[in-house]
């Protein structure tokens, strides 16, 4: 059984940056970068740039722009409220998106994500309670993307009348190739190195099989299915 793994990848952004949260920029005062297709935002700490939403953004047309390859959203849902953002992403590409839910002190940390396509109303994905930053938080990992243009991503909160305050909007695009999985992998000290892109691809051979992979901050992560 085949199945991408990048996912482990933005897991690893994500507990490098849970830390280091500090000042969250506008959406606006994120930087371009004139000299690529991609908006791209530069000079932020770690590489993902850390924005607030911008209400109203409960539409289409007043989706928040999210002007990076990596960033962080931090956003409130309100009762009845809904938070919609827009995303560049190039075909070949593949989208990682998760709420981070654990820090909401009132009155929940049930999300629902959903991510359309170009249309802003065809569902590509929806995930409820898949995330793991937070009970019944969310997650939509490595989506391949096949068509160049812009996508929409939506949060709400499970319950309508609930609120979430706040959540923190994690987002990841993974422009390169994913790397094989080596195997042996199976115990700390044959863990594979993550590759930079933070994705890689494999299989899980048996019941019995566990994968491990490590990166520069942290020892190992652990996939098994
Ligand atoms: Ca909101
Ligand atoms: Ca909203
Ligand atoms: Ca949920
Ligand atoms: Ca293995």
């Amino acid at each position: 059984m085949r199945f991408r793994i990048g996912f482990i990848g933005l897991m690893l952004v994500v507990l490098g940056l849970t830390g280091s949260l500090r000042a969250f920029k506008p959406v606006q005062a994120a930087l371009s970068n004139p000299n690529t297709s991609r908006i791209v935002q530069t000079h932020v700490p770690q590489g993902a740039a850390r924005i607030n939403e911008q209400e109203s953004n409960n539409t289409l047309a007043t989706a928040n722009p999210i002007m990076a390859s990596r960033a962080i959203i931090r956003g409130i849902i309100w009762s009845g409220d809904v938070d919609m953002y827009r995303i560049e992403l190039a075909a070949g590409d593949r989208l990682n998106v998760a709420t981070m839910t654990s820090a909401a002190t009132h009155s929940s940390t049930d999300t629902v994500l959903s991510l359309y396509a170009l249309d802003g109303t065809s569902l590509i994905e929806l995930d409820d309670d898949d995330g793991t930053f937070g009970s019944l938080s969310s997650v939509i990992s490595s989506v391949p993307v096949t068509i160049t243009g812009t996508y929409y991503i939506r949060i709400n909160a499970f319950l309508a009348t609930a609120q979430v305050r706040y959540y923190d909007l994690y987002v990841r695009i993974f422009s390169e190739a994913t790397t094989a999985e080596q195997e042996p992998n199976d115990v700390v000290g044959t863990a594979q190195v993550l590759p930079a892109s933070g994705a890689v691809e494999g299989s899980l051979s048996a019941t019995t099989d566990v994968d491990l992979f490590k990166c520069w901050r942290y020892d190992f992560y652990e996939y098994r299915l």
